[in-house]
């Protein structure tokens, strides 16, 4: 491990735009106190935020002080950063209930943190709700000029398409935040993701300003994939972070299938491996690259940090028994979970049914013709079991688990059947 954070951060590619480089690294010679903030703008945080957490992680793993800021104030606001649109205004008791699953998700991450006593995980309602509008207005506002907000690319880029007074003033509650914990906290350094710089540099200028302080910034890159699609999305949506919304198996399975030009970038970032560690690993892809080592070692590090290690052992087991067809071991809830987006298919009143019939009731194969013609070119199996007879009959005696049979057509068309 390197000596200073900044090195560490520099040869894993993290740092994108920061306030003067040598003073900051300088700066990080000694403990200082480190924030992030997350907004509340759902019931879960999701893989995009993982960037920033795991960089708090970093800070405090070199000694320095974190503070995990929870925007539940701010949220009620909404931040015009990145977006290309006003934001609809979330009802506060929403708010409030999502901040609950945040603030516990946060502690869950940061649970080692907090017991070591490098954490703090803040809420900014604490001092945003106690605002007065004068005071406010008169102390805070005095120091921005309408130049100067005019100019942040959050506002600039919405001058046309529109932007109301709540979200042009969002700026200004991120830059008391920065007071108010460079006040209360002594914090000297805020950091975020690179849509942040404009947020993060008002705090700095609020309080050069207001106490002749120097104060720092730092911005993560943006997360993009070699192909172009966006990072943290799939085609059924958001990679959440709560297990609810996304399964340990789909949340393994997202880092599992990152391509073998992206996953040494992903490793430095998201990994706390070494970089004699990650350098192996990149000979891995070079050699051996269907060994599939390096993805595998991404999903299981991001797997433990967010789910534990019970639920990647967990997630590990599906992803085998699925890759190898070997369904014997898994429970009716694992299978569930493994096979959660496959095409299912329901028998209802009836006592047995015909393999052929099944394949093309369940529009599995297209016509009895081509169903016979599967079974006799062993590309159908059953629960695991290649298909030899074409006249096999079924009960529900063939069930897996339960009510559940798992058909599967060629290598990786799986199907779900139930019988009721
Ligand atoms: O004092 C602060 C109060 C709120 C925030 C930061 C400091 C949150 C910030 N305004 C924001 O909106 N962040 C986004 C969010 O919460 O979803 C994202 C950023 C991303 C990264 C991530 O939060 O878009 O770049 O910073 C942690």
């Amino acid at each position: 491990m390197k000596q200073n954070i900044w090195d560490e951060l520099f040869w894993r590619g993290l740092i994108n735009q920061s306030t003067d480089a040598k003073e900051l690294k300088k700066r990080l010679e000694k403990p200082i106190v480190v924030y992030g903030g997350f907004d509340v703008t759902a019931d879960s945080l999701h893989i995009g935020h993982l960037l920033p957490m795991i960089t708090l992680k970093r800070f405090a793993q070199f000694n320095h002080q974190i503070i995990p800021l929870l925007g539940d104030g701010t949220s009620l606001i909404g931040d015009p950063s990145g977006k290309k649109s006003e934001r609809q205004l979330n009802p506060e008791e929403q708010v409030e209930q999502w901040a609950i699953e945040l603030k516990k998700q946060l502690e869950k991450i940061f649970d080692e943190e907090i017991h070591t006593q490098k954490a703090t995980i803040l809420q900014n309602s604490q001092w945003l709700k106690e605002l007065k509008l004068l005071p406010f207005i008169r102390n805070i506002g005095k120091h921005f000029s309408l130049g100067y907000m005019l100019a942040k690319e959050s506002v600039k880029s919405r001058l046309e398409s529109g932007i109301s007074f709540t979200e042009f003033s969002y700026m200004l509650l991120q830059a008391y935040d920065y007071f108010w914990l460079n006040e209360k906290f002594n914090c000297e350094l805020q950091i975020g993701g690179s849509d942040q710089w404009g947020n993060i540099t008002s705090g700095i200028d609020l309080i050069t300003k207001t106490k002749g302080k120097t104060v720092y910034g730092l911005t993560l890159p943006l997360l993009l994939k070699s192909d172009g699609t966006k990072f943290g999305k799939t085609e059924g949506g958001t990679v959440w972070l709560n297990p609810q919304k996304t399964s340990a198996y789909q949340f393994y399975q997202y880092f599992i299938n990152v391509s073998d030009d992206d996953v040494i970038r992903f490793l430095k970032y998201f990994s706390f491996l070494s970089n004699e560690e990650i350098q192996e690993l990149e000979k891995q892809v070079k050699n051996n690259p269907e060994k599939r080592q390096a993805p595998k070692t991404l999903a299981q590090e991001l797997t433990k940090l967010v789910h534990g290690e019970t639920a990647l052992k967990r997630a590990e087991k599906i992803s085998e028994a699925l890759f190898s067809n070997q369904l014997a071991n898994l429970s009716a809830e694992e299978i569930k979970e493994g096979l959660y987006d496959v095409p299912t298919y329901t028998i209802s009143q009836q006592k047995e049914i015909s393999i052929v019939d099944l394949l093309v009731n369940a529009q599995i194969c297209p016509s009895k013709r081509q169903a016979r013609e599967d079974i006799e070119n062993h590309a159908i199996s059953l629960n695991g079991q290649t298909v030899a007879d074409v006249n096999l009959r079924l009960t529900p005696q063939n069930c897996l688990v339960e009510n559940i049979m798992v058909l599967r057509r060629g290598k990786k068309n799986y199907y779900l059947i139930y019988w009721q």
